[in-house]
């Protein structure tokens, strides 16, 4: 065995999808605050992202998250999120992954019943409330970053699908929230390619005619999330297909996502505050979201939202790099 690079990794799953917790091997990123990590890492270090997610050890649905000091003095740990898509600004079934394993690994403090983690994320902090119980974490409830709705009933010509409505919100990345059954498309697993296909149709389309862009940080820009919502969602339980770049679709019911659809739901005023909502994966499993206060963004009225979910280890791992290796970033198909 010979190894130009040495990665530890905890791998684990939230509500079904994947998240790959990088424990060591990367070392500190420089950058003063999480944000300026995350850009050094994207501009200079993103080889070991493809390393880690592409194939032939990660797969075209992986997702995790490096550790790393935090910056933040209130904060417990540092985390860059990285994907198959690239490194977003947050993730929320990351963030209930690396909460999950903190505690079952001892990284962190734990208390029972609950331990409370404050995460230094690109976006902004965020605490977590981990359930624990004789050590395992039960689940855990993230306080997310601001959520905002950019837009309601708004139209784009998307290809073959013609004029589509959309609503467009932000809940840690921008989503855009289309009625499935407006395309003329069945909510069955037996057309992901269709829905797929659709949902990257209408992220070009809306990319080319009004980019979004975060009031307060242009750096977060560009819509790279597709929520198509099945027939029969509303305020109180929502089931929806999300589709992200390059061509995927997440597993989990996606925090930052069901913070943008309750974003929307609250600026539609169908949602109120402190009221449970439930939101439901392509896979069936579930999230349970809640708006816990308003806010704003700039001067674009905002919510905070909670999020409940649960996540499971499923091992450890370290990750080598032999020096004739074909593939040292990886590939994707
Ligand atoms: O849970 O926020 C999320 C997420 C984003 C992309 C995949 N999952």
């Amino acid at each position: 065995m010979r190894t130009n690079r040495v990665f530890h990794a905890v791998d684990s799953h939230t509500e079904g999808n994947p998240a790959r917790v990088i424990t060591g091997g990367v070392g500190v990123i420089p950058g003063d605050t999480m944000f300026e990590r995350r850009q050094y890492f994207v501009e200079n270090l993103d080889h070991i992202r493809q390393l880690l997610m592409y194939e032939p050890r990660g797969h075209e649905a992986m997702s995790g998250a490096i550790l790393q000091p935090p910056t933040h003095p209130d904060a417990d740990w540092g985390v860059v999120y990285i994907e198959v898509t690239g490194c977003l600004p947050m993730c929320g079934h990351g963030t209930i992954a690396v909460a999950s394993v903190l505690v079952e690994t001892g990284m962190v403090e734990v208390t029972e019943p609950t331990t409370t983690i404050t995460l230094d994320a690109p976006a902004g902090l965020v605490k977590a409330d981990v359930r624990v119980k004789d050590g395992a974490a039960e689940a855990v409830t993230i306080r997310n970053v601001p959520a905002f709705t950019v837009g309601l009933d708004r139209t784009v010509r998307a290809g073959a699908l013609g004029e589509v409505r959309y609503d467009l919100a932000y809940g840690g990345n921008f989503y855009a929230i289309v009625q499935l059954d407006e395309l003329g498309i069945p909510f069955d697993r037996a057309e992901k390619q269709r829905i797929l296909a659709a949902g990257l149709s209408i992220m070009d389309a809306i990319n080319e005619k009004e980019r979004p862009v975060h009031p307060e940080n242009p750096e977060i820009n560009g819509c790279n999330h597709v929520y198509l919502a099945a027939p029969g969602s509303n305020a109180s339980h929502s089931r929806h297909a999300m589709v992200i770049r390059p061509g995927w679709f997440d597993r989990s019911p996606c925090g930052t996502g069901t913070s943008a659809r309750m974003a929307q739901l609250h600026g539609r005023g169908e949602l109120a505050l402190h009221t449970d909502f439930r939101n439901e994966s392509f896979i069936g499993t579930h999230f349970i979201g809640r708006l816990v206060d308003e806010t704003t963004v700039g001067t674009t009225p905002a919510v905070i939202p909670t999020i409940t979910g649960r996540a499971w280890i499923t091992g450890t791992a370290q990750y080598f790099l032999d020096p004739t290796d074909p593939f040292p970033a990886g590939f994707q198909l």
